[in-house]
């Protein structure tokens, strides 16, 4: 994808579910389609029983972002502020290549913190964490044979609405 600046992100991306986060010329936002017109695919049963276990079997995620790191990829720091309500976290799983993830504060810039995701890994991001900057710095090839070509998958899941 393009960045609302015109700048191609490194990472690729798709989505799952009622929305996917799409960015192009026309901003960041939540589509009921993919570009080519078709709605996106259900989220796979086994993800969606990871939420139901860490967060909620009371409300399902709308969204199931997925970011694929082949060489080279990477993720500057950002927040994940496009949804309605904030008081749902944002859920992670990380597959294939282990990559450094930072954690900084819900403004620009003071100190951060980095940690390994590692195949596996699920991390949450809820409550003060919600709105806290967040990256990828980069992946570290060969790590895992996980993926078929390398890489790593990053699956995030939202409740949009
Ligand atoms: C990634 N993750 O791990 C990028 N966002 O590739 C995210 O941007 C993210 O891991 C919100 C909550 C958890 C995350
Ligand atoms: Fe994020």
């Amino acid at each position: 994808p393009m960045t609302p600046y015109g700048k191609p992100m490194s990472v690729q991306m798709t989505s799952a579910g009622k929305y996917g986060w799409v960015t192009d010329r026309g901003g960041y936002r939540y589509e009921p389609r993919h570009p080519d017109g078709r709605p996106w695919p259900p989220i796979p049963a086994r993800v969606l029983a990871i939420w139901r276990a860490l967060v909620s079997a009371d409300r399902l995620p709308d969204c199931c972002l997925v970011n694929m790191y082949r060489e080279g990829a990477k993720m500057g720091l950002h927040q994940d502020r496009d949804e309605a309500d904030f008081s749902w976290p944002v859920l992670s799983v990380s597959l294939g290549d282990s990559a450094l993830f930072r954690v900084g504060n819900t403004t620009r810039g003071g100190k951060t913190e980095s940690v390994w995701l590692e195949s596996g890994d699920v991390a949450v991001m809820g409550g003060e964490a919600r709105l806290a900057y967040h990256g990828i710095d980069r992946v570290r090839a060969g790590s895992s044979a996980l993926l078929k070509g390398g890489g790593r998958i990053n699956l995030t899941l939202r409740v949009v609405d």
